[in-house]
């Protein structure tokens, strides 16, 4: 049973709180939806072409290494569609692992209206960037981009000009962002994949083994930037 209580911040950032009376402890414990949640994309599978047998199995293996140290925040894993092979391989994966699906679970949606559309609030969201951190280039990132509108390009151009493969970079999300004001999101996290797409910049040709080291430091720069904020 989960009910609507107390509205405690003002203006464009004003959330009501959720709290359930959970029936075992006996007390007002904070709902789920509260804890800090990054929603990202699975990197470098679209647009950069990464195998996403390989990608799959990085994500899984990230996710196991730092969840244990998140506390009460979560992951979520999002794509646009309930096709997506992606997550259900992450997915079938996360489950032969038994990772926790309470502090990690994947959703359909797309993660510009995580809430507004999905009712799921992440206030960290991730972006599948490129390395020049600018708009455009279609996937996530064009997404992205247009929701934030130039309160985001002006904040992230702010911190850094160009982003090096396996790297992130966590963007403090200003209130007039309409990201911001509409859901809830407070930060955006870049991030810069390997790249195995030839008509795209810095690509690996295939060398997998580059490129899954590349992966993996991408996700933990990620996982790092994230929990940065979380504490
Ligand atoms: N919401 C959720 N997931 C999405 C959305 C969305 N709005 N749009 C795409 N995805 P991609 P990459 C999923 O291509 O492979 C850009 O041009 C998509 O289905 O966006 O890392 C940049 O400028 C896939 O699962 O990123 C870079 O140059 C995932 O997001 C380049 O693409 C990543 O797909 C980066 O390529």
């Amino acid at each position: 049973k989960s009910q609507e209580t107390v509205s405690s911040l003002s203006g464009a950032a004003s959330q009501k709180i959720k709290v359930s009376e959970d029936p075992v402890a006996g007390f007002i414990s904070q709902h789920d939806d509260d804890f800090p949640t990054l929603a990202f994309p699975s990197i470098s599978t679209a647009d950069f072409q990464f195998n996403l047998e390989k990608a799959s199995n990085i994500i899984v293996e990230k996710v196991e290494e730092f969840i244990d140290k998140l506390g009460n925040a979560r992951l979520v894993l999002v794509d646009l569609t309930h096709g997506s092979k992606i997550l259900s391989s992450v997915r079938a994966k996360a489950g032969e692992k038994n990772i926790d699906s309470k502090r990690f679970f994947t959703f359909v949606g797309d993660i510009t209206q995580l809430y507004s559309k999905g009712g799921l609030r992440c206030n960290v969201i991730a972006n599948a960037a490129n390395w020049r951190l600018k708009p455009g280039g279609g996937g996530v990132n064009a997404a992205i981009f247009n929701a934030g509108g130039p309160a985001l390009e002006a904040a992230t151009t702010d911190r850094a000009k160009s982003l090096l493969p396996g790297n992130a970079l966590v963007v403090p999300l200003p209130s007039i962002s309409p990201l911001y004001s509409k859901e809830g999101v407070t930060h955006v996290i870049h991030v810069l994949g390997p790249n195995m797409n030839p008509h795209r910049p810095n690509c690996l040709d295939n060398d997998y083994t580059k490129g899954c080291k590349v992966l993996r430091d991408a996700y933990s720069s990620l996982f790092e930037g994230f929990l940065s904020i979380a504490k």
